[in-house]
């Protein structure tokens, strides 16, 4: 499946790329970018009947507060972000590790517009932090050659979902890797109209192999609904630190003589907090409304 657009759909198989129609209330549907389906061939317009379980699957919280599958059964997610114009939120880049924990992806992260002016120390304080969480942290311009050829690299051959604020230059990068043409546009352009470039996720083969999934740039990333020990997997040092906490069920969150709160970075400690903090209120303001 390379995207899905209403009632219709564009799949690949050895024999090409062609528009299918989905079928009514198909069980567990929508489809999106990357599954895999089955499509019935015998009318005029091939009707897709089945969707195939998931090997992975990024999941975020869609408008009526639903959880949102955003694509599916992709091996790696390449979180972008520019160092400058949209300002970096080094938090989003958390949520988005918690959510390829959550779903079965390896996490990369790509940083552009480093040919603007930003903070240095920011953005040093910031890739120093992930790499020390154990992230692959790439730093560039989407526009160079340089960094097209690194995140090429790091895909290597795998299916790669870009993903991230609107206007850091995922379009920009995808066109580059893939040799497909990408609509990409000015942020001013963008923040006047409101409206994102890329509207909907879709899956590019990439000439060598594997395949990247150009996505919509989000205003915010809301997590589905997890406990601390899911949020913590997503935070490899948190985790790491975890298994040695003296602590029972321990939730992290400032007792003395818990490992977690004695070694790791407090920045990283408050991203895992607030995470935490907004989990469980959802849950108990869920749970106080039935
Ligand atoms: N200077 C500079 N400009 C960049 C860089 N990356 C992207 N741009 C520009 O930033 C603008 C937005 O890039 P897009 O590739 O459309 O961003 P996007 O992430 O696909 O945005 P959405 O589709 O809205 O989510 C375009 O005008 C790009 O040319 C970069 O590394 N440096
Ligand atoms: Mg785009
Ligand atoms: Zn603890």
């Amino acid at each position: 499946m390379l995207r899905v657009a209403g009632p219709l759909a564009e799949v690949a198989d050895a024999s090409g790329t062609r528009e299918v129609r989905l079928a009514p209330r198909l069980p567990g549907g929508p489809p999106v970018a990357g599954d895999r389906v089955v499509v019935d061939d015998t009318g005029t317009q091939g009707i897709v009947r089945e969707i195939l379980p998931r090997r992975t699957v990024l999941e975020r919280i869609g408008s009526g507060g639903r959880v949102r599958a955003v694509v599916a059964n992709a091996d790696l997610l390449v979180v972008v972000a520019a160092v400058a114009d949209p300002p970096l939120v080094p938090r989003l880049i958390d949520r988005y590790a918690v959510a390829a924990v959550a779903g079965g992806l390896d996490l990369a992260v790509v940083l552009t517009k480093h040919d603007l002016p930003h903070d240095v120390d920011e953005v040093a304080a910031v890739t120093a932090r992930q790499r020390a969480a154990g992230h692959t942290v790439l730093i560039g311009s989407a526009l160079d050659p340089a960094l097209v050829g690194e995140v090429r690299d790091l895909i290597d051959g795998r299916i790669a979902v870009l993903a991230g604020h609107s206007g850091v230059g995922k379009s920009t990068l995808t066109s580059a890797l893939t040799g497909v043409q990408r609509a990409t546009g000015e942020v001013s352009d963008r923040l006047r109209s409101g409206r994102h470039t890329t509207t909907d996720p879709r899956l590019i083969p990439l000439p060598a192999g594997g395949a990247v999934v150009d996505t919509a740039g989000v205003r915010a990333f809301w997590l589905p609904p997890m406990d601390h020990a899911q949020i913590a997997a997503g935070f490899p040092d948190i985790a790491d630190a975890a298994t040695r906490c003296r602590f029972p069920d321990c939730r992290h969150m400032g007792d003395a003589g818990c490992a977690v709160v004695d070694e790791v970075d407090p920045e990283r400690l408050a991203s895992y907090r607030a995470l935490v903090e907004a989990a469980e209120s959802a849950e108990r303001f869920a749970r106080g409304r039935d």
